[in-house]
């Protein structure tokens, strides 16, 4: 099988939905096949030695057990949580993931979400649009200046949210496994790391060591005058917990752009008037996007063609 210009490429199962976009480009290159085809056509599961994906989804042994040619699993995207990791290595199985080629974009949408809560911009828009401004003046909100604001994970994305918040006036910490050479206060607990800012923002990776990691005594220690952002994973924070504490103002806002169960249906944050949603954008512009996709394509055709990956995994993976 061999796609549109002619490349000799097994054919890669796509698992998960794709942009327009990003299906296009991967289709310049491969051949592309779904559960459904292979469905149809058991035999094609014997072919296919690469699969692509996206963060978004959970790719199961069961999966990879179906499919006894697989080679490689690339995800589109940083994280990749959603994969069995160890287990694709114990069958001889590359995993690759698109990092660093995000990170401006997600910060920028960490920066966003955080002063769309403190301002409360989207009930702002809807105060105008539904008419209340002709009879009620519109309710304060909060500065960002003079804010204690801590990093929940200060990786790569970690870093470029704190960057950017330098120049907000604010005063910055980090919790992480280890110190790291920056001059942003370190704390080796994040319940302590809780108890001493106004404002937490999540950028640890999601996986077993991360869950729950925000659970009801880090945001009992955050308090009610503190907000969380989370731009990571849903299962970093015991979403139950962010429920109730919200609901009783135990805190005082949220702003989440990922969630335990995606996509985000039936949740008692949906009836909540302190908090911010969006629907796991962090990477979605069409410029990240495309690098993202870009760097999928250049570790398939790199392992196909050379045996070696750009970007694998980490094989230890260590949250900073
Ligand atoms: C999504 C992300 O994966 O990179 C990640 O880990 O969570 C996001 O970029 C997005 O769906 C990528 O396709």
């Amino acid at each position: 099988m061999q796609g549109s210009e002619g490349s000799h490429f097994p054919p890669l199962l796509k698992f998960g939905a794709f942009t327009p976009e990003d299906e296009a480009r991967l289709k310049e290159t491969f051949t592309l096949v779904d559960e459904a085809a292979i469905e149809r056509d058991p035999r094609l599961a014997q072919q296919v030695k690469g699969l692509v994906t996206r963060s978004n989804y959970r790719v199961t042994k069961a999966l990879i057990d179906q499919l006894p040619a697989l080679k490689i699993i690339a995800t589109n995207g940083v994280g990749f949580d959603g994969i069995p990791v160890d287990y694709a290595a114990q069958k001889g199985i590359v995993v690759t993931h698109t990092p660093d080629v995000l990170n401006k974009a997600v910060a920028e949408l960490a920066i966003g979400l955080l002063f769309s809560l403190l301002r409360r911009l989207p009930a702002a828009d809807r105060f105008v649009r539904e008419g209340q401004w002709l009879h009620l003046t519109p309710a304060l909100a909060y500065d960002l200046a003079g804010k204690k604001v801590g990093i929940v994970g200060l990786g790569r994305i970690g870093k470029e949210i704190a960057n950017r918040l330098e120049a907000f006036e604010v005063d910055i910490a980090y919790f992480g496994r280890k110190p790291q050479a920056v001059a942003w206060s370190y704390f080796s607990s994040v319940e302590a790391l809780a108890a001493s800012v106004d404002i937490l923002i999540v950028t640890c990776p999601g996986g077993a060591d991360t869950f729950h990691l925000i659970d009801e005594s880090v945001l009992g220690r955050l308090g009610p005058e503190g907000f969380i952002v989370n731009i990571a994973r849903g299962s970093v924070i015991d979403e139950a917990a962010l429920c109730r504490a919200l609901s009783e103002r135990a805190i005082r806002g949220a702003a989440l752009d990922v969630f335990e169960h995606e996509p985000l249906a039936d949740s008692p944050l949906l009836g909540l008037d302190n908090v911010v949603l969006t629907p796991h954008i962090g990477s979605a512009t069409h410029e990240t996007r495309r690098r993202m996709t870009e760097l999928v394509i250049r570790n398939l055709v790199s392992f196909f063609t050379t045996g070696r990956a750009v970007t694998p995994v980490p094989s230890s993976f260590q949250m900073n």
